[in-house]
């Protein structure tokens, strides 16, 4: 059977990292085939790109430059690394994914939308989240938690943002939640950990049913049927 494919979406500092690696523990302690991928990145091809869009070194060519490294990035994780995990039967949880791409580059910095989601389409062809994760969060609390993991070089070219387009990616991933109720969860990241770690478990419980414990009983109806007779 094909894996389940789960992103994780939000601002920075949101706790994505942090539920992901939980989720991935559990699931496989539960015997679940379970890989753990992120975005930009995930693959070498992908990792390469990360540097450069991360550092900075690609802001200066313009967002509609960005917006195709991003794509270009993603392609690669996908057919190097998504695609294949999720054929295989392995569930792949990966922090980040198109609706970044959305939001970063389409809403925050004003790339054309449709040019987006035309690439979104092409390169995340047979890749869809079955599940969509946005942890919402303040940005100035998400920003706090953030800093205390930033390396020494301190926050990289979009952390730096200012406070203004930090909002605005709030919204935006808020907007798609609301568009996209069927594959989108919006968790309240703002919470303490033992409560972001029950809206999430709640969430992703949704996708793995535990099957019915057979009860030896006939059911209701069948029971109706032999009184009838
Ligand atoms: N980007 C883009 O522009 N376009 C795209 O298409 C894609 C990405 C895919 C990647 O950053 C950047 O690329 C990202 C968007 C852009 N913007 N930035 N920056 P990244 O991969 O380096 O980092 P990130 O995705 O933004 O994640 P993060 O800042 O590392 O945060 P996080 O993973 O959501 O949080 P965390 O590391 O799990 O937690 C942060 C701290 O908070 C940590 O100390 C935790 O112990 C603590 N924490 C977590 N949960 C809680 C709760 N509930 N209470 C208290 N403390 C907590």
């Amino acid at each position: 059977m094909r894996g389940k494919f789960i992103t994780f979406e939000g601002g920075e500092g949101a706790g994505k990292s942090t539920q992901i690696e939980r989720i991935a523990k559990n699931l496989t302690r539960a015997g679940h085939k379970v890989l753990v991928t992120r975005e930009p990145g995930g693959s070498p091809g992908a990792e390469a790109v990360r540097h450069v869009v991360l550092s900075g070194a690609a802001q200066k060519f313009g967002s509609e430059m960005e917006a195709v490294l991003f794509a270009a990035a993603r392609g690669d994780n996908v057919q190097q690394i998504i695609l294949p995990a999720l054929e295989s039967g392995t569930h792949v949880l990966c922090d980040r994914f198109m609706d970044s791409s959305r939001v970063y580059q389409g809403v925050s910095s004003g790339v054309d939308m449709e040019f987006i989601l035309g690439m979104e389409q092409a390169v995340t062809e047979g890749a869809r989240p079955d599940l969509t994760l946005i942890f919402d969060i303040p940005p100035e609390l998400g920003l706090q938690r953030a800093s205390k993991v930033w390396a020494e070089d301190g926050p990289d070219r979009f952390e730096s943002d200012t406070l203004e387009l930090h909002e605005k990616r709030r919204q935006g991933f808020l907007d798609i939640a609301e568009a996209e109720p069927d594959r989108c969860v919006v968790i309240d990241a703002s919470q303490s950990l033992p409560q972001v770690r029950k809206a999430t478990d709640a969430a992703i419980a949704k996708l793995f049913p535990k099957p019915k414990k057979a009860t030896g009983k006939p059911s209701a109806r069948k029971k109706a049927k032999v009184t009838a007779k």
